[in-house]
């Protein structure tokens, strides 16, 4: 029998039997004529007898008020785990840590100082944010390059320069959608490097699949790029002027989600912001100007009007006569005629001779859409470049090795729609591989070594999503690279590319093939659920070329700057440029660069959980979260920090290290027995039975072991000092 008073804190389950339910916590109210009345985190009143007590628990200490590091909690189940975020959240102190090699982000964490940046360990750290769309990677990352700002203590001109990078990186690459207002559209490595002194000294920005179909589509309640609102919103009547320009509601690609502003943003604002920021990366006067017509002739492209014809029978059509026309044809320096010319026909070469077939007007429309994609991805491109060329400093040889640095990754979050297609494949494929690397350093590599150095230890279970990886891009004849096969082949179709798919997955547990031939979609079972993809226009995506009118449009152009975009197209040659790779293979080899760039460094990830669906503030959806909390692996990661050993040391390291706790040591390269070595500084200094380990070529530590000898080591080299002070004045 449960002995309650009032005040006292519980965990109640409600037993409803729901999925994502987990025991709620609650207060006791009132301990009246035997029955007891509770209210719970959500407010809720329940009253209580004590013979039917059953599904009440004590809660523990640790729980009531919430804990920074949630390692700490006495309730370490998912009960106790959600309460403590729950806190957090109420509290705004949203940020929780689980030391040290998974956490939840927080605004003041110790070990960046000591962990990262101040040469105590000589590996580079990253750090990886992870979280479906709208969760908070991007915001996350804003605050710990803030935070490294803020150590880093100089203030200095190139500081600023890498801070200011991500207003233009978010204008351009990134729009409202329905899961977020500002959902990054792209991904990106941010590298930080520091000098040896710990300060900031450059950066370089790595950029990931921009999705480009945005320029010409959006779904219902989302927009285009934020900079085009911002440039129509922003600029001054003169500036408008002169690049033909109204308001957003005037243009097809900016209307098309019936939604051309966003709350809470204020594109004026933000577009002088965006100004400001791209004076601060020497962006000259010039550059903005070019930039800023090819994105008005974008939007021009997209309000010409089209009228169907027919030729010996062929489907055929005509670009109208418009205002819209003569204005992006003069923003991109071209002949209004050829434009015309290149968007409603194909030349193709048969036996030697130049023929000119009719396009139809589906056929047209895509063409003209291929093309402003190809100079907004172009662009993109550039922007990052001309960032780079502003913060990245190559390391001079003398400084290789004494460079550290920081890398932060923020990429697009798992997405889930009422429709997805071939981006959302491309962007959860990079989740799915994100997963994957912290499942390998978590659980996997973690165990590994744990068994290869022979200590005890109690295996934990945990979810490998490394076969659904494997379907998607990894074991022979996997989605990505049928997809790829049958883009390069003539004849391919996206059903044909489906049936592919069928005959090879369909015995595979994560996939769900279609239910009927005539579907066109197919499902992946994801680590963070179930997404079906429907399959139109995949091949077309992927193929992303731009047929060679277009190239030789751009190649007669007198507007420099669009000639330098697509420099390496007029370069390269029509031949080349159809055997040129596809979005997804080029996807799938930044990818393996950056998962080898993140394998040589010390990772900590950072897990963002989204509270509730409508971007709404003070909203906890308790169900959500435990979803977000399981997929993700959480329970097990805690389970695994609490059990593991964090902190290990070589033989030679830690006897060089910790020798001086023990008086007559040698140094280790005169030691003939290491490991005894290690294990007496140990004993004496730990303690003999304390959970520490020796395993057969390191010795396994927790936190407060390190902590307990960096102490004891600064006191005895200051006793060491102050001795060593006494003897030279003596000798005076
Ligand atoms: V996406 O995959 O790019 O679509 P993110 O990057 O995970 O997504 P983002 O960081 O953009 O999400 O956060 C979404 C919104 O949540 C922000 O615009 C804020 O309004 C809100 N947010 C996120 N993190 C915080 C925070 N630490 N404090 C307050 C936050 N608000
Ligand atoms: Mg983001």
């Amino acid at each position: 029998v449960l002995f309650l008073v009032q005040g006292d804190y519980v965990w109640m389950d409600l037993k409803t039997g729901r999925e994502f339910d987990v025991p709620i916590g609650a207060v006791v109210k009132l301990c009246d004529s035997g029955q007891i009345q509770v209210v719970d985190d959500e407010g809720n009143e329940h009253w209580i007898s004590p013979q039917n007590a059953s599904h009440i628990k004590p809660m523990h200490p640790t729980s009531i008020h919430g804990v920074e590091d949630m390692i700490r909690l006495g309730d370490l189940n998912e009960a106790g785990i959600l309460r403590n975020l729950l806190i957090r959240y109420r509290e705004h102190l949203i940020y929780v840590s689980v030391h040290p090699l998974a956490f939840y982000y927080t605004t003041h964490c110790p070990y960046w100082t000591h962990g990262c940046v101040g040469g105590f360990t000589n590996l580079n750290s990253c750090h990886l944010c992870s979280g479906e769309s709208g969760a908070g990677k991007t915001e996350s990352t804003k605050l710990i390059l803030q935070f490294l700002a803020a150590i880093s203590g100089q203030h200095s001109w190139i500081e600023q320069q890498v801070l200011e990078a991500n207003p233009i990186l978010e204008a351009f690459g990134n729009a409202k959608t329905i899961r977020n207002d500002n959902s990054s559209r792209f991904g990106k490595y941010i590298d930080i490097h520091f000098n040896k002194r710990g300060a900031i000294e450059g950066a370089k920005i790595e950029q990931y699949l921009l999705e480009k179909s945005r320029v010409c589509r959006q779904a219902q309640d989302e927009r285009n790029y934020h900079v085009f609102y911002c440039m129509l919103r922003g600029m001054t009547m003169e500036q408008k002027k002169k690049l033909g320009l109204g308001k957003a509601t005037d243009y097809n690609y900016l209307a098309m989600g019936n939604c051309t502003t966003c709350d809470g943003r204020d594109d004026s604002k933000e577009y002088a912001n965006i100004r400001s920021a791209m004076k601060v990366l020497m962006f000259t006067d010039t550059e903005n100007w070019e930039i800023s017509k090819l994105l008005a002739a974008i939007l021009h492209m997209g309000n010409l009007q089209y009228e169907a014809r027919t030729y010996d029978n062929l489907d055929a059509c005509e670009v109208v006569q418009s205002a819209s026309l003569i204005t992006a044809a003069s923003l991109l320096e071209v002949d209004p005629q050829d434009v015309m010319n290149c968007l409603t026909s194909r030349t193709i070469i048969t036996r030697g001779e130049t023929v000119s077939t009719p396009l139809s007007m589906e056929q047209a429309l895509d063409v003209r859409d291929a093309f402003v994609k190809g100079i907004y991805g172009r662009l993109f491109v550039w922007i990052v470049e001309k960032i780079n060329a502003a913060i990245y400093r190559p390391p001079s040889q003398e400084l290789k090795s004494i460079r550290r640095s920081i890398g932060l990754l923020d990429i697009f979050g798992f997405e889930n729609f009422t429709v997805n297609s071939f981006e959302q494949l491309c962007i959860n494929f990079a989740n799915e591989n994100l997963q994957q690397f912290f499942v390998r350093h978590v659980f996997k590599l973690e165990q590994e070594e744990y068994n290869l150095e022979n200590i005890n230890w109690q295996h934990i279970e945990f979810t490998d999503n490394q076969d659904a990886l494997d379907m998607i891009a990894i074991k022979p004849m996997n989605i990505i690279s049928l997809i790829d096969e049958e883009s390069k082949f003539p004849k391919g179709t996206d059903a044909t590319m489906l049936h592919k798919l069928n005959s090879q997955h369909k015995l595979n547990t994560n996939y769900i093939p279609p239910k009927n031939n005539y579907e066109t979609q197919f499902g992946i079972n994801h680590f963070a659920g179930i997404v079906y993809y429907e399959t139109k226009g995949f091949l077309e995506k992927n193929r992303d070329t731009l047929h060679g009118d277009i190239i030789q449009l751009v190649h007669s152009s007198k507007n420099k700057f669009i000639k330098q975009i697509f420099q390496a197209d007029v370069a390269m040659g029509a031949e080349t440029r159809k055997r040129s790779p596809t979005l997804s293979s080029q996807f799938k080899r930044s990818l393996e660069l950056l998962m080898r760039t993140l394998s040589v460094c010390q990772p900590f990830f950072v897990r963002c959980i989204k509270p509730n669906e409508y971007k709404k503030p003070m909203l906890f959806d308790r169900e959500l979260c435990v979803r977000q909390l399981r997929y993700s692996g959480m329970m097990e990661t805690i389970r695994i920090r609490r059990a593991g050993y964090p902190i290990r040391y070589t033989f030679v390291e830690f006897v060089d290290r910790y020798r001086v706790l023990m008086p007559g040591v040698k140094p280790a390269y005169k030691q003939g027995d290491l490991r005894g070595t290690c294990q007496r500084i140990a004993e004496a200094v730990l303690g003999k039975d304390d959970d520490w380990q020796i395993g057969k070529t390191k010795i396994f530590l927790k936190d407060h072991h390190d902590m307990l000898l960096e102490i004891e080591r600064d006191k005895a080299i200051t006793d060491k000092v102050i001795l060593i002070q006494k003897v030279v004045r003596g000798f005076k």
